[in-house]
């Protein structure tokens, strides 16, 4: 699995051009890319970041991070998923920085997903729907999305998120629409953002293996 994860990040180098602002999602398939990224960092003029944790490993590296605010439109964002389905669309948010991730995904011209095997499905839902909440409309939240998609929220006790917010976890969910999903649960006031990630699904998807396939 972490080989598969190694091959995967190591190839979405071939994405990168000299001179980029390179947007860098979060996780441990994103640490090898981060790590394969260390080596050519000469060549490139810094990144963006997702998450705390993967700001540290780019500084560690002694890559620049920069504030995105400061950096414009960015032509490349790689990051990992919980799962991929056929169409690219995604579940993110295990690694709990899903809000981050999306924005630098929206910000991004060009989104390179990094898996190994196992994240794909043919219907997205096996793997647990994040969803990033305000923490005073926890409950609330959780109610509406009962009632609306049938699944089964359940609060991801005991981890905030570098926000500052709560997480619930969606079990149960076959989710056939996933825009028509994320477009409603976006609706539903207290939700800060979905892990769904299918109004903007990743432009390209690499499942680490000996070839990486390419999607
Ligand atoms: C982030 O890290 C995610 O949105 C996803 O939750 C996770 C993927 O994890 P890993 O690469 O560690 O399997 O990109």
């Amino acid at each position: 699995m972490s080989e598969s994860k190694r091959l995967a990040g190591e190839k979405a180098i071939d994405y990168v051009e000299d001179g980029m602002v390179v947007g860098v999602g979060t996780g441990s398939t994103v640490a090898f890319f981060i790590d394969a990224l260390a080596r050519i960092r000469h060549r490139i003029a810094g990144a963006v970041s997702s998450s705390e944790q993967s700001t540290q490993r780019l500084r560690g590296h002694g890559i620049e991070v920069i504030d995105l605010n400061n950096a414009g439109p960015l032509a490349l964002y790689v990051d990992g998923a919980d799962e991929c389905d056929p169409r690219k669309h995604l579940i993110k948010g295990g690694g709990a920085a899903l809000t981050r991730e999306k924005i630098v995904a929206e910000a991004s011209e060009k989104f390179v997903c990094i898996i190994d095997p196992a994240k794909r499905v043919d219907v997205l839902g096996r793997f647990p729907l994040p969803i990033e909440v305000i923490p005073m409309a926890r409950s609330l939240v959780a109610r509406a999305i009962a009632a609306q998609t049938g699944g089964q929220p359940v609060w991801r006790e005991g981890v905030t998120t570098d926000n500052g917010n709560w997480l619930l976890d969606v079990h149960g969910l076959a989710i056939s629409d996933p825009v028509a999903m994320e477009r409603e649960l976006n609706q539903i006031p207290g939700v800060v953002s979905v892990g769904l990630f299918a109004r903007r699904p990743a432009d390209v998807v690499i499942v680490g293996g000996e070839p990486p396939l390419v999607l």
